[in-house]
């Protein structure tokens, strides 16, 4: 403790020096509290995503978590500035410099303490967090580690545990979604059931797109040849806006939609019914047999004719290699 002399301009009558620790110590505990009760319970309710999935539900938990946590350092470093200013600002006609102060071995050991404690915390929190529940709701490739219980069936029945698969079709610039478990129909709506497992299979059709319905806290990335999976456990009744994330070319900000959860036999109602019109129409039979990604310029029911054209398809049997022997100009289209 070399900090503490008492300057020896001080005056034998002159005040004696308040405990400015104990001072500031007492004023940033008060704040603190106030500023985390109203965290908790003013704010937390109303941060965003809100709470309409397990995934949403836990990354507003997080965001009030790190304002909770961000509280007392924010509080202490204000409260420090405007004390120094009140307190020890140079009055009219001091011009003395300040005590020549070398270390404070409590200061330096409390600081680092206190630093390495705060980033352990966050390292360990945010760790847990990104892992729970399921991959955090960020797409996690093809083959995720961190998977959502439920089993993998090929059909889905409300209440069966078994995961609805959802595939969703970047393009430019609409989502698509197929369901796999009702005849692979495939529609421009989203409808989710409640409190069942969703498994989403993102995947791109061109360029990369970013499938974004925030309210249910999933964000994944849909890459052309990639099946990117993410998982949702919806919460909650209602609508939730879809958007693109990734820039991906000139009505990228007209790449949005809502979707819906609704009751599971809502949901089955629905699903069957797209499944019962599109086989009617012959929509069905016309797409691509499912698949977790698609090549649309080898997809015959897309349009042989329009792939033919000149400079469409580039190479010679560049999309069918198996079907030419090298050298064979072939035909780039015909499988
Ligand atoms: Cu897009």
């Amino acid at each position: 403790m070399s900090s503490t002399e008492t300057p020896a301009t001080a005056g034998e009558n002159a005040p004696a020096e308040p405990r400015h620790a104990w001072r500031l110590f007492a004023i940033w505990i008060v704040l603190t509290l106030v500023a985390v009760l109203l965290i908790w319970f003013v704010w937390y309710p109303h941060m965003p995503p809100g709470r309409m999935t397990e995934s949403a539900r836990h990354q507003q938990f997080d965001i009030a978590i790190l304002a909770v946590s961000a509280a007392p350092v924010i509080i202490f470093v204000l409260l420090y500035f405007v004390y120094a200013i009140v307190v020890w600002r140079a009055r009219p006609g001091d011009e003395s410099d300040g005590p020549p102060i070398h270390g404070n071995t409590k200061i330096q050991a409390t600081w680092i303490i206190g630093t390495t404690v705060i980033v352990l915390w966050l390292f360990v929190f945010g760790t847990v967090e990104l892992i729970i529940p399921a991959g955090a709701g960020g797409g996690e490739g093809p083959s995720p580690i961190w998977k959502l219980s439920g089993n993998q069936a090929a059909t889905w029945t409300p209440g069966s545990n078994h995961m609805l698969q959802v595939q969703v079709i970047g393009q430019q610039w609409a989502f698509t979604y197929r369901f796999p478990q009702f005849g692979g129909f495939e529609s421009t709506q989203l409808e989710l059931p409640v409190g069942q497992q969703v498994q989403f299979n993102v995947t791109s059709l061109d360029v990369i797109h970013s499938f974004w319905p925030y309210l249910l806290g999933v964000k994944a990335d849909a890459n052309p040849g990639v099946n990117n999976v993410a998982f949702a456990k919806p919460q909650e009744l209602g609508r939730f806006v879809i958007r693109c994330n990734e820039l991906c070319g000139i009505w990228h900000g007209a790449m949005f939609d809502y979707g819906r959860v609704v009751t599971p036999a809502a949901f089955q109602v629905w699903a069957r019914g797209m499944q019962a019109r599109e086989a009617r129409i012959g929509l069905l039979r016309d797409l691509p047999p499912y698949a977790l990604t698609y090549d649309p310029t080898v997809i015959p029911q897309l349009g042989q004719d329009l792939i033919k054209v000149a400079g469409i398809t580039g190479a010679n049997g560049y999309y069918y290699p198996s079907q030419f022997q090298s050298g064979d100009p072939g035909d780039p289209v015909s499988p």
